[in-house]
């Protein structure tokens, strides 16, 4: 079976300190995060930042100063948010690109968000897309709609994007699509060929949605941006997180990917020379 990639997604734009004392806030706590997630046994992170006093920020010096934290303290892809928070332009939202992550999210459509709108419209795409292709950064397509897998396909004959890419279905937000077996049995079955894909299921849906990619041997992220509790009423961390899909992968015989077998599966170049920390294999806690 093809080696599990775990994303984590331990920070998110929306959750406040308040709902958790888990939330990564400066980027030595991140650094913090990536050195305990990695040795869990995922091998993306997926980074937003905050300010000190917890709110969100995407000030590219701040994302400067969390990708060298976790960095120092991982092997880790790095993975930078470009939707943000809602309400931010698409300026602020593709300006860290210019640090050249290894990979980027590109999220392929508008799609309610709660009471709000995450605005994702073609020509904000095509101004995201093109400054990846500009840095040369890869980008991880996140499909909240079945509808954003057409809107990919129309930016890939547009010449902007070329399949087969790694996608990232995120389920359940209020507003997309509900987080079921059945429609992610459907979104895959919609990829163009040989895409690579995640699962991301918001809330309590995390864990059954991990559990059903892990059986159609899919990937799968996890982590606080999407769901914080570990079970009814039990806050999580992040790596009590990733380790228990690294459990549930072992029980299935599905060996987990390190960061370098996951830049293998998504074709990515070897790892950025500065990492240089000896690094520890995932352990299956
Ligand atoms: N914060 C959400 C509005 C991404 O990181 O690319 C968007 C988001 C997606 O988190
Ligand atoms: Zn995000």
């Amino acid at each position: 079976m093809e080696p599990l990639i775990i994303t984590v997604a331990p920070v998110g734009a929306e959750l406040s300190p308040e709902q958790t004392p888990h939330l990564a806030v400066t980027p030595a706590q991140l650094g913090e995060v990536a050195r305990k997630v990695r040795d869990a046994g995922a091998s993306i992170i997926h980074v937003h930042c905050r300010n000190d006093d917890g709110t969100n920020t995407h000030d590219v010096a701040r994302f400067n100063a969390a990708y060298h934290a976790v960095r120092e303290q991982s092997d880790l892809i790095v993975q930078f948010s470009t939707g943000g928070a809602i309400g931010m332009t698409p300026e602020e939202r593709a300006a860290v690109l210019e640090l050249r992550p290894e990979m980027a999210t590109l999220t392929c459509g508008t799609v309610n968000f709660g009471d709000d709108v995450f605005e994702n419209s073609f020509p904000i795409m095509r101004g995201i897309l093109k400054k990846m292709n500009e840095y040369g950064v890869r980008p991880e397509l996140e499909i909240f709609d079945k509808g954003h897998i057409s809107n990919a396909r129309r930016l890939e004959k547009e010449g902007l994007l070329k399949f087969p890419q790694h996608v990232d279905f995120v389920l359940g937000v209020p507003g997309g699509l509900d987080a079921s077996v059945q429609n992610l049995a459907d979104l895959v079955a919609a990829l163009p060929p040989r895409c690579t894909w995640s699962v991301a299921g918001i809330g309590r849906m995390q864990l059954p949605m991990a559990m059903a990619a892990l059986a159609m041997g899919g990937h799968v992220r996890v982590g606080l941006e999407d769901n914080i509790y570990y079970s009814k009423g039990r806050l999580a961390t992040n790596e009590e997180l990733v380790a228990r899909v690294v459990r549930l992968a072992d029980e299935l015989g599905r060996p987990v990917a390190t960061p370098d077998q996951a830049r293998e599966l998504l074709g990515l170049a070897r790892r950025p020379r500065e990492l240089s920390k000896s690094i520890a294999a995932p352990t299956q806690a």
